[in-house]
């Protein structure tokens, strides 16, 4: 063992010094196996103290460190380089919630919890985390703010940097930052929360958080519509946002093409709405007034769409394992790509007027472009985002096709995205996937800010090198 492992298992115990080729493999290829990287050592520190230390000495002998959550993210950011030369830092041991603050509306939580944890630690007091997506079994609060996740809540609660009030986080030199604070205004300056939210680990490290808390909701209504395309389902969206307002609490986007995907992966997940519609919207209420009100509203809302001719059928969920079934369809979307093979997926915003033309055209070139291609498009339509992936012809290797085309297909999309004046990255984040892509989007001038932002935090480049940006 080396000097510096020596060292760091003096920090945190040698048994948290992981350096065996199978010990260390599992924390080195992403969920969706698309980077595998390499690592000095994979460190399990227990305390924000222990993690000062351990930057405190990265930094004397200039070793980078890969913080790393749940590691589900899609962009590679948790992932090591091919060097050899960095740690990975996982906070798997650091999942204590610390204090629930009731009359605050708060939760105080350690970064390495897992999403689910904290839902249901709040729960367990009568309140609603918001924060849900489908990684939420694994995927940690730390790795939520870093990505600045979004998920299918958003809508009505925001992303996790809305729910996020406060953040204890170790900087690049190994100093603690304790921002711990519940306030919800606090106009003490620059705000150095919003600027580790979303980070992805290369302006510190997120070792605790406070996040906002609300009243859970008594009643929820789940229903799954038909609609012939996109100019309807916006004009359902915009229908729903002005009859129900703040009880909208989900609206989810489905083509046939993902559902079908879904079932074939799947079966006992079909579309239980007949026919292939073209889109399948996931609609879902939730209200702190009785269910007989919710209902009510639901039924009239989804009358008025039908009398519009905005929708074709509609199944309201009549319990809560059917309402669970419709959310379970839409989550196996991304497990049904995985199953399939490898593919690109496009992770954008535009805004809601634009949606139409930019799915339309998009589709129209990309299946000139790349005949047989099958598109994958789905997502949170209630706040533009879509998941536009692609994969490749049936009977195609998925691995060979990527290959060949990932470059130009990205370059078609993020083109398209641009002139529709969205984003290339909604929720996902950047990482080394689109650390390319990034100056070009962003431009000049703010891709100057954020190098100066970066070189001023961590003027070494310790942290998380080359994601995001690279200075
Ligand atoms: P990781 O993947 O471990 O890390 C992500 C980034 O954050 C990396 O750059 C890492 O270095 C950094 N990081 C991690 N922890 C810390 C820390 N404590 N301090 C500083 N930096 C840190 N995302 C969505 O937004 N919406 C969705 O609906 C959604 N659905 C998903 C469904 C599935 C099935 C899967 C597999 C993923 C999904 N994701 C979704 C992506 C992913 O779950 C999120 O990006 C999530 O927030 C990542 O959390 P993590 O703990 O796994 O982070
Ligand atoms: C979701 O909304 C996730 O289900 C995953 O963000 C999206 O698989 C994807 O591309
Ligand atoms: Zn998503």
């Amino acid at each position: 063992m080396n000097d510096f492992l020596v060292q760091l298992a003096q920090i945190i115990g040698i048994q948290y010094v992981l350096t065996d080729h199978e010990d260390i493999a599992p924390y080195l290829t992403d969920w969706r196996k698309r980077y595998t990287g390499k690592a000095l050592a994979v460190v399990l520190p227990r305390a924000t103290l222990e993690i000062a230390q351990i930057v405190s000495l990265c930094s004397s002998k200039g070793v980078s460190i890969v913080p790393q959550g749940g590691h589900t993210g899609f962009c590679g950011g948790a992932t090591p380089d091919a060097s050899g030369n960095q740690i990975v830092l996982n906070f798997k041991r650091m999942n204590s919630i610390l204090e629930i603050d009731a009359e605050n509306q708060t939760i105080t939580v350690e970064a390495g919890c897992i999403l689910q944890n904290v839902q249901e630690a709040a729960a367990g007091k009568g309140f609603l985390f918001p924060l849900s997506l489908g990684a939420e079994g694994s995927c940690m609060i730390g790795g939520n703010l870093a990505t600045n996740a979004g998920g299918t809540n958003v809508l009505r609660y925001g992303n996790a940097r809305d729910l996020c009030l406060g953040l204890e986080v170790v900087t690049a030199k190994g100093d603690i930052w304790n921002g711990l604070k519940g306030l919800r205004k606090d106009n003490t300056g620059y705000d150095l929360r919003d600027l580790f939210v979303g980070s992805e680990g290369t302006l510190g490290i997120i070792t605790a958080a406070v996040m906002k808390l609300y009243p859970l909701p008594i009643s929820q209504w789940t229903t799954l519509v038909a609609t012939d395309d996109i100019h309807s389902t916006i004009s359902l969206l915009n229908l729903f946002q002005k009859r129900a307002t703040s009880l909208l609490t989900g609206f989810e986007m489905m083509t046939h093409e993902s559902l079908a995907l879904t079932e074939r992966h799947f079966p006992h997940m079909a579309n239980p709405i007949k026919g292939s519609p073209p889109y399948t919207v996931l609609i879902e209420l939730s209200d702190h007034e009785s269910e007989a009100h919710v209902r009510q509203l639901l039924e009239d809302v989804l009358q008025e769409a039908f009398e519009s001719n905005l929708i074709s059928d509609a199944i309201i969920a009549s319990n809560l394992s059917q309402a669970q079934g419709f959310w379970h369809m839409r989550e196996h979307i991304t497990l049904a790509q995985a199953e399939e093979g490898a593919n690109l997926k496009h992770d954008i915003t535009v805004p809601l007027s634009a949606l139409d033309g930019f799915i339309r055209e998009t589709d129209a070139l990309m299946k000139a472009a790349y005949p047989g291609v099958r598109i994958i498009n789905f997502g949170h339509l209630g706040d533009g985002n879509l998941h536009y992936n692609i994969a490749a012809p049936k009977g195609v290797d998925p691995k060979s096709f990527n290959l060949t085309n990932e470059k130009p297909i990205h370059e078609l999309v993020y083109a398209q995205v641009e002139r529709y004046k969205g984003s290339i990255s909604a929720e996902h984040g950047v990482g080394q996937l689109k650390l390319e892509g990034l100056r070009a989007h962003k431009g000049e001038v703010a891709h100057e800010l954020m190098k100066s932002i970066k070189t001023a935090l961590d003027p070494q480049n310790l942290l998380n090198p080359h994601k995001v940006v690279s200075i």
